[in-house]
C-alpha cells in the first residue's frame, strides 16, 4: 500500500490546527499509521529540504521548520500521495484553492502549515529520514 510523509509545520502546531488537519484526512477515510511530535534537528530539516538547497529561501526555510514542535505522520492508502497533495493545496497562495488546507487557513508562501511528500519515492525517503524502524 502507498504511504506518504505528512508534517504539521511549526506554524500549524502553534495555530492549533493539528486536530483540524488530522480530522480532514480521517474524514476522507485515509489511514494514519504513525505519529509523533518533535522539534526537528537542523540536520534533519536540511536533509528533508535538500532539493531546495540552492534556492534563496532555503536558510529561512530550515530556520522556520526547526523553530518549534512539528507533528510528523505517516498516512497510508491507495494514491495517498496525490490525494493528500490535493487536500493540502498549492504552494503558491494565489493557486491554493478554497477547500484545501492551505487555501482555507493561510496566505503565506513559507508559513503554509503542512508538508506532504510529492511522489511515492520521495515519501519513502522522507519516512526513513523522520521515523526509525521501530516507530512504524
Ligand atoms: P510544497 O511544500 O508545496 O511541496 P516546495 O516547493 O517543495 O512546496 O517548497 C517547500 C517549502 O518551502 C514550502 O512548503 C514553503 O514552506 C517553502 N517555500 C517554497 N517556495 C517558497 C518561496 O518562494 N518563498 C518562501 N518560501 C517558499
Ligand atoms: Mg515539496
Amino acid at each position: 500500500m502507498e504511504r506518504t510523509y505528512i508534517m504539521v509545520k511549526p506554524d500549524g502546531v502553534q495555530r492549533k490546527l493539528t486536530g483540524e488537519i488530522i480530522r480532514r484526512f480521517e474524514n476522507r477515510g485515509l489511514t494514519l499509521v504513525a505519529l509523533k511530535m518533535l522539534t526537528p534537528k537542523r540536520e534533519t530539516a536540511e536533509k528533508h529540504y535538500a532539493v531546495h538547497a540552492e534556492r534563496p529561501f532555503y536558510g529561512e526555510l530550515v530556520d522556520f521548520v526547526t523553530s518549534g514542535p512539528v507533528v510528523a505522520m505517516v498516512w497510508e492508502g491507495k494514491d495517498i500521495v496525490k490525494i493528500t497533495r490535493a487536500m493540502i493545496g498549492a504552494t503558491k497562495p494565489t493557486e491554493a484553492l478554497p477547500g484545501t488546507i492551505r487555501g482555507d487557513f493561510t496566505a503565506d508562501m513559507m508559513s503554509n502549515l503542512i508538508h506532504g511528500s510529492d511522489a511515492p519515492e520521495a515519501a519513502e525517503d522522507e519516512i526513513a529520514l523522520w521515523f526509525g524502524e521501530g516507530e512504524l
